[in-house]
Formats: C-alpha cells, sequence, structure tokens
C-alpha cells in the first residue's frame, strides 16, 4: 500500500469489528485503530487519539502518511438526547478535524457513517425514499444531517472522496453498542444465552430497520472500494437488511431458546424510535455499487445464538 488507514473510533460497536477485517485484507501494519482508549484483545498499531483535537487528528495523519480514514466517533441517538450540546459539540467538531485534516494532508477517500436517525415523524414509515425530506427529532440526526451536507461541500469545493452509508441498527455478536435506540436488538441476544429474562425498552410492536454486522461491513468496504464514477449519492446511501419489532425478535430467538422471556418497559428511547422509519429504500446502493444484504431476521438469530453461546461456553 501506498499508505496507510486510519479508523477513529476504533474500539466501539462497528470500529471493533471493521478495524479487523480492514488489517485481514491490507495487513495489520496498513491499519491505524484509534480511540479514547484501546480494547485489551486489540491486536496492531494503536494511538490514543481525542478527535476533538484538530493537531492531534493532523499530526497522526501525516505521521503516518494516512490515505483512507473511516471516521466513527459519535454520540449516538439515545446518549446524545441525554446531553444535546456535547452531542452537537462531539459529533461536529470531530467530522470538521477529519475533514480539515484530510483536505490539507491530501487523504483520498473517507468514510462517514450516517444513520436512519437523518429521517424524522413526517417521514412515510415504510421503505422512505433516499431523497425524502430530513427532518431529523434527535440532535444525533441532526448532526448526521449536517454531516451528510459538509460531506458533499468538500467533495464539490475541494474535490475530497467521501463516502457515507445510513446505517440502520447493527446487530453483531463482536462487540456490544452503547447509547443508541437499537442497542435492544444486541443485548436481548446476550440475555438469552444467559437464560436471563429481558427487559425491553421499546414496546412491543416498534419496526425498526436494522442489519447485521457481517453485512454492515461488507456494505462499508464495497462502497469504500466502488469506482468513484459509480457514486451518484454525495450524501450519504440508505442501505437496509431487514426489519422487526421487539416482539418478532423474541419469537425468532424463542425458535432456539423456547424458554426465554421478555418484558416490555418502554422508556425515553419510545419516542427516538417511533420517529424513525420502519424500513428503508436502498435501491441507489443496489443499482449504483450492487448492494445486497446477505442476513434477514431468522439467519441472523442463528448465526448470533451460535457464536454468543460459543463465547459463553
Ligand atoms: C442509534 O440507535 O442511535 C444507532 C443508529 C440507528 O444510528 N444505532
Amino acid at each position: 500500500m501506498q499508505g496507510k488507514i486510519l479508523i477513529t473510533g476504533a474500539s466501539g460497536q462497528l470500529g471493533s469489528v471493521l478495524t479487523m477485517e480492514l488489517q485481514r485484507r491490507f495487513g495489520v501494519a496498513n491499519i491505524i485503530a484509534s480511540d479514547l482508549k484501546q480494547n485489551e484483545t486489540f491486536i496492531g498499531c494503536f494511538e490514543v487519539l481525542d478527535v476533538t483535537n484538530f493537531e492531534a487528528v493532523n499530526t497522526i495523519v501525516s505521521k503516518y502518511n494516512i490515505i483512507q480514514i473511516y471516521h466513527l466517533v459519535a454520540i449516538l441517538s439515545a446518549n446524545g438526547e441525554k446531553h444535546p450540546l456535547d452531542a452537537w459539540e462531539l459529533n461536529m467538531k470531530t467530522f470538521f478535524n477529519v475533514l480539515e485534516a484530510s483536505r490539507i494532508n491530501k487523504v483520498k477517500k473517507i468514510f462517514f457513517p450516517s444513520s436512519i436517525a437523518v429521517y424524522g415523524d413526517n417521514a412515510p414509515e415504510d421503505n422512505t425514499s433516499q431523497d425524502f425530506v430530513l427532518s431529523p427529532s434527535t440532535v444525533y440526526g441532526i448532526s448526521k444531517v449536517a454531516g451528510e451536507n459538509w460531506a458533499n461541500y468538500y467533495f464539490e469545493k475541494y474535490g475530497l472522496d467521501i463516502r457515507s452509508l445510513r446505517y440502520p441498527g447493527i446487530i453483531g455478536h463482536q462487540s456490544l453498542p452503547g447509547g443508541g435506540t437499537t442497542d435492544y436488538a444486541v443485548d436481548i441476544f446476550h440475555k438469552a444465552v444467559n437464560n436471563e429474562k429481558y427487559e425491553c425498552f421499546l414496546s412491543a410492536s416498534t419496526t425498526l430497520p436494522m442489519i447485521y454486522m457481517d453485512d454492515a461491513i461488507r456494505a462499508t468496504i464495497e462502497l469504500m472500494e466502488a469506482p468513484l464514477e459509480k457514486i451518484s449519492v454525495k450524501t450519504s446511501y440508505n442501505i437496509s437488511g431487514m426489519s422487526f419489532t421487539p416482539e418478532e425478535l423474541h419469537k425468532s430467538i424463542q425458535k432456539i431458546h423456547p424458554e426465554f422471556e421478555i418484558i416490555y418497559k418502554p422508556d425515553f428511547r419510545q419516542n427516538i424510535a417511533d420517529s424513525w422509519p420502519n424500513s428503508i429504500d436502498d435501491s441507489h446502493a443496489r443499482n449504483d455499487w450492487n448492494w445486497k444484504p446477505k442476513y434477514d431476521l431468522s439467519s441472523m438469530t442463528l448465526d448470533m445464538i451460535k457464536n454468543l453461546e460459543e463465547k459463553y461456553c
């Protein structure tokens, strides 16, 4: 490789798994993982990096001759609603620092994660179109809409190649989510394989778009590897995997663990979930760079339980 790849937020739910996949593809020495803290099990090159500090970001980008950045640092929807101004400050400042360090050091490609949280109450619930007007209900969603527009601005103004996906809730056995509204769909599996009851913070009938980790990682890398001329969406692509309610997920888990129990105690996250679509239309991603998910509710459930049982036993 001509230079190295930097991941910010590399100790997080997506970052930790994406880092391993990038190490596998491009070699451990070519991947610089960064975060405020290193995971205990991490193997490879790691930098403690506070992405709110521009000088620190700029130094790492220039020191390692970084040619690609996956910028995964963010405060998610639920935590963002507890501290709205901090969430805005962190989500925007870190992205600006990455954009500016990339412009100055001529980074070739940047990945910026957006979210289904860009949509709000006014959007159609089913198969919400890529271009429907964005009226987010959370600070997290507002920061993602702003980020998408800044990505487009840096592309138009400076020619920076920034690519982005609007992730649904991500479900994986490798890592734990933190501070999101879709986190229940991971937490529930840990309770099920440990024979514990799960108390769900969303109501039984709340449908949300979700994606399995393997599909999310594959989508991210396929988007980053697509030829530039195939990228018609310069803000962020909708991608979808599957949609289900907590009740449907419970039934799917009960096919393997029939005794598994759930109780419903919706909290403030219910309002956030109610403002998001049930499903989103990802035809632009399918047409432009051949996106297609592999996992549905039952194959995801089987794989999650198999892997978590191996981990806990
Ligand atoms: C969250 O729940 O905040 C995230 C997301 C859907 O972006 N998982």
